[in-house]
C-alpha cells in the first residue's frame, strides 16, 4: 500500500546543505514514484536549545520538510531514515538527544496513520510547537489540522510560535539537483 509521508529534515553541523541534499537523494530512491518527491523551503533557526546563552554548542539549524510516497511500513521507513543520517555522519551519543547533528530526519506524517510504539510516535509529538516543523509542513499542506483539530495555520499565528526566529533561505533548489 502506499502512504504519503512528510519528514522533517535538520542539520546543525558540517555543510548542512550538503547533508539535506544528500538526504533527499537517498529519499528519493525510497519512493514508489520519485518524480512525487517535494521539498520545502530550506528555513534557518536557531537551536531550540537547553541553555539559550550556549550559541557555540548549540549551531543554527537547516529545517526543512519533504513529502514523498513510499510502500515501505513504518518501521522500515524508520530504519532507513536512521541508515541515511548514518551514512551523513551522523553519531549519537547513548542517552544524549537533542545534541548539535549533520542529519535529522523525524517522521512527522505516515498517511493518517497514529503510531505509539517505543520507537514511534507519529504524528510526531513536536509538531504544534515548533516553527522550523509549522511553516515548511505548511508550505507543503496548507490544510493541515493538528491532530486536537486546530488548522496547522492558524497555530503558526500563535504569539508563542511567531516570537520563535526562523529565515528562509535560497536553499531549497539545491536539494533537488
Ligand atoms: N522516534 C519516535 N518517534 C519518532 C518519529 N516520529 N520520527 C524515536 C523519528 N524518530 C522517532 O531520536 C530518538 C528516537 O526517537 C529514535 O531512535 C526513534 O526511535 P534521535 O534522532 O536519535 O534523537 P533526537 O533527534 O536528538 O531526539 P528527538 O526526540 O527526535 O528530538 P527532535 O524532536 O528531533 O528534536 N532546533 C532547531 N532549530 N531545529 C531542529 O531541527 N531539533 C531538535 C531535536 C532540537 N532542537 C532543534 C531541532
Ligand atoms: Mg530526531
Amino acid at each position: 500500500m502506499v502512504e504519503t509521508v512528510y519528514l522533517g529534515l535538520g542539520s546543525s553541523l558540517g555543510d548542512r546543505v550538503a547533508h539535506l541534499r544528500n538526504a533527499c537523494t537517498a529519499l528519493r530512491a525510497l519512493c514508489a514514484d520519485p518524480t512525487l518527491f517535494v521539498a520545502a523551503t530550506v528555513y534557518e533557526t536557531p537551536h531550540m536549545r537547553l541553555n539559550p546563552a550556549d550559541t557555540t554548542l548549540y549551531p543554527d539549524h537547516l529545517n526543512t520538510v519533504v513529502r514523498l510516497e513510499t510502500e515501505l511500513a513504518p518501521e522500515a521507513l524508520l530504519e532507513a531514515i536512521h541508515e541515511i543520517e548514518r551514512n551523513c555522519g551522523r553519531i549519537r551519543e547513548p542517552g544524549q538527544r537533542w545534541q548539535p547533528r549533520t542529519l535529522d530526519i523525524d517522521i512527522l506524517l505516515f498517511g493518517d496513520r497514529q503510531l505509539h510504539t517505543s520507537s514511534l510516535v507519529v504524528p510526531h509529538p513536536g509538531i504544534a510547537d515548533r516553527r522550523f516543523v509549522l511553516q515548511p509542513l505548511l508550505d507543503l499542506l496548507p490544510d493541515y489540522r493538528l491532530a486536537d483539530g486546530r488548522l496547522a495555520s492558524e497555530r503558526l499565528a500563535d504569539p508563542e510560535i511567531l516570537s520563535q526566529v526562523i529565515k528562509s533561505t535560497a536553499h531549497a533548489d539545491e536539494l533537488l539537483l
